[in-house]
């Protein structure tokens, strides 16, 4: 099988943004997914470097259309390396070979009589490259911008597109998953039936504008920069093709006298596309294209110029064209005079990549639009994956660590219905994914696969193998629940990879694993059972560290109690001289359930242990703090994460061994002079006030 995927390719007349980025970080997702999946798979973004917008942001800077393009196209570039993207190709359509290409279909068009040469006048849009009809405009300006239209009168050359009017229209009503989503489809579908679909200018006079792929039937005129954009996904498809697709294509070529056929799987026969039959070189590639991944923005150009025009050069059609939604600064587009541009590398920077490209399709629907904010971001961080992800992780291999010698323990043969639960929602898992990311449905893929991340973590609690750890009787039961624990990280691994990468292979090395999960098949791999008992675990480090939120509330608090009025008589301690307190007094003592998020020893001490406790308000973002207890002689730092505690949430922070403690964690002193945590009596959220 074979998967071809694009994005966009960009406009070298500014910097790439989060915009940008998550085009092509979907596209990539996608990519890897169905490399996992035993595809052959192009993927391809690039830069889109002729037309008017660039031949003007290169005048102002003093440059050629082309001294620009070179210098701009660093930036789009630079980003694929920064987001860690699988493309196979990076196309400007500068580049020789696309040009070559754009040449050859525009000759055919001419050749075939779907372009015809006809005196026009009409209202032209410098800046946005178009001829709108006295109807279109809106208050005499340009209905897309609204800027000022000049009145035009010269020769250009036409795509007849409205002969395909119905044939389009067909296509989408015949093929519902064609227009991603449903709504952009009768957008589309909407426009069709609203108004006859009218013929397409798709040359500019050179006289006007040079910057552009020449016409080969009139040296005079240029092509229009959405013909010679869009022909992209077909020119890359030839010239930068993975090798593997032009194996496949030779082997072809010399088989083609009936021998027995060395065709992968897949792999097109120029006669078997769509039923047409088509004779462009290398058509037995990665075309047609199974993804056209775009932004809500150009859905017109893609779904109606883009198709017909294919349907004109009797190409074959891609297979969906997915419209996403567009992300938002404080419910502001993003743009420079607004001053509120997020550039994906410093997010990256600041932030690590794989919770970058985790937040963008955890947080929003993919096709609806969303609101970027840092703390957003953060909050994901420290719930999904900190809390989630990462505890669960480090948890699971310190106590293999600790039980199993850092060994993969072998598995007991009695097996409760903890077992038979967790194993089933593994066992049910790809296909879940595999049904969600057909349709491009990444959030929900996403939620299938916390479910069984959320399941491990459950497990884990309720099996409690740090009990099992103290009594030798249960050896074999705790093997056992460290094993289901470590295999469901495993197929957790697998999973996440597409979305977070690098995590997810420095898990599978901590697992003791082998290989580059980019090219392990992911069917064969998550069957249940993998594990081999004996691998030797390797040292994780924390894989997503908690972001502490709490030191930016701090300042903030810090700079409220300065406005506090020393005379104020709340503020002074009275003495009181029986030993008693009043409720008053009581009152400032600011008791809450906590959460313990993560445990560890402190270094060089055999009685404290630090504790991350998650003691935010019901329903509030997190508020993390860090709590120094004197409990480790009774308690495992692994049988503490999860558990609900109280804590003194306004104690004065004080250092205990050098290491800061923000609070105090309520214990009783049992009859062996051990600590006993207090806990609710009922499992209760974290952050509620005991009063
Ligand atoms: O339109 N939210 O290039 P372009 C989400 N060269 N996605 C966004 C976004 C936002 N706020 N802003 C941009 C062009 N995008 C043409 C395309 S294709 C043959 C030619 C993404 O640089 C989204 O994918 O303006 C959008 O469609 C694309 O960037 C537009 O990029």
């Amino acid at each position: 099988m074979k998967f071809y995927v694009t994005t966009p390719i960009y406009y070298v007349n500014d910097l790439p943004h989060i915009g940008h980025a998550y085009t092509s970080l979907a596209a990539d997702v996608l990519a890897r997914y169905y490399r996992m999946r035993g595809n052959h798979v192009m993927f391809l973004t690039g830069t889109d470097e002729h037309g008017q917008k660039v031949a003007d942001a290169a005048a102002k800077r003093n440059l050629t259309s082309k001294e620009h393009a070179d210098s701009m196209m660093e930036n789009f570039h630079d980003l694929t390396l920064k987001l860690n993207l699988t493309n196979d190709g990076f196309i400007r359509t500068t580049d020789d070979e696309h040009k070559r290409i754009v040449q050859e279909l525009m000759q055919r068009l001419w050749d075939k009589g779907e372009v015809e040469r006809r005196s026009y006048s009409g209202w032209y849009c410098t800046p946005c490259e178009r001829f709108w009809t006295e109807k279109d405009l809106q208050e005499g300006n340009c209905p897309e911008c609204s800027r000022p239209v000049e009145q035009i009168e010269e020769d250009n050359y036409f795509f007849l597109m409205s002969k395909y009017a119905e044939r389009l229209e067909q296509h989408i009503v015949d093929n519902p998953e064609f227009i991603l989503p449903e709504s952009r489809r009768n957008e589309v579908l909407g426009f069709l039936r609203s108004q006859p679909l009218q013929d397409l200018c798709i040359s500019r006079p050179v006289k006007r504008l040079d910057w552009g792929v020449p016409l080969p039937f009139d040296k005079d005129y240029v092509t229009y920069v959405w013909f010679d954009a869009l022909i992209n996904y077909y020119s890359g498809a030839q010239y930068l093709a993975p090798e593997i697709f032009r194996l496949v294509a030779r082997n072809l070529d010399e088989n083609e006298d009936g021998g027995e056929s060395l065709q992968l799987e897949g792999a097109r026969n120029p006669s078997d596309v769509h039923g047409e039959s088509h004779q462009l070189k290398g058509a037995r590639g990665p075309w047609p294209a199974d993804v056209h991944l775009i932004g809500k923005d150009i859905l017109t150009t893609h779904a109606v110029y883009w198709i017909t025009m294919l349907m004109a050069l009797e190409l074959p059609l891609p297979k969906m064209i997915f419209a996403h939604g567009w992300w938002t600064i404080a419910g502001a587009k993003m743009s420079k005079s607004l001053g509120n541009v997020v550039d994906p590398s410093k997010v990256v920077d600041k932030y690590g990549n794989d919770a970058f490209r985790f937040f963008l399709f955890r947080e929003v629907p993919f096709g609806l639009d969303g609101d970027f904010s840092e703390e957003a971001l953060v909050g994901r961080i420290n719930t999904d994956l900190a809390n989630d992800f990462g505890n669960l992780a480090s948890r699971t291999l310190k106590m293999a660590e600790n039980y199993f010698e850092g060994k993969v323990p072998s598995p007991g043969m009695a097996l409760t219905d903890a077992e038979h639960d967790l194993k089933a929602v593994a066992e049910g898992l790809p296909h879940k994914v595999e049904d969600k990311l057909r349709v491009l449905k990444f959030q929900k893929a996403i939620e299938d696969i916390w479910r069984l991340l959320t399941r491990a973590n459950k497990y884990l609690d309720d099996q409690a193998p740090w009990k099992l750890a103290k009594d030798p009787e249960q050896a074999e039961r705790l093997a056992t629940v460290m094993y289901n624990t470590l295999e469901a990280l495993r197929i957790l691994a697998l999973h996440l990879h597409p979305i977070m990468p690098d995590a997810t292979q420095k898990l599978w090395q901590a697992l003791g694993l082998e290989g580059d999960l980019d090219t392990l098949d992911l069917f064969t791999n998550a069957v249940w059972g993998g594990l081999k008992p004996g691998t030797e675990l390797n040292k994780l480090d924390n894989l997503f560290p908690r972001i502490d939120t709490k030191k930016k509330k701090d300042k903030k608090i810090k700079q409220e109690k300065k406005k506090v009025q020393p005379n104020n008589l709340d503020n002074i301690e009275k003495k009181k001289d029986d030993g008693l307190i009043n409720i008053k007094d009581f009152a400032k003592v600011e008791l809450k359930t906590a959460k313990v998020l993560e445990a560890e020893r402190v270094e060089g001490s055999e009685k404290l242990i630090k504790l991350q406790v998650d003691s935010g308000e019901a329903g509030q973002p997190e508020q993390t703090r860090q709590i120094v207890a004197g409990i480790g002689k009774a308690y495992t730092p692994e049988e503490l994460v999860g558990k609900i505690v109280v804590v003194v949430a306004n104690l004065k922070p004080a250092k205990l061994m050098g290491v800061e403690s923000q609070g105090m964690l309520l214990a009783a002193t049992g009859d062996d002079g051990e600590p006993v945590i207090l806990s609710p009596e009922k499992e209760t959220a974290p952050g509620l006030r005991i009063k």
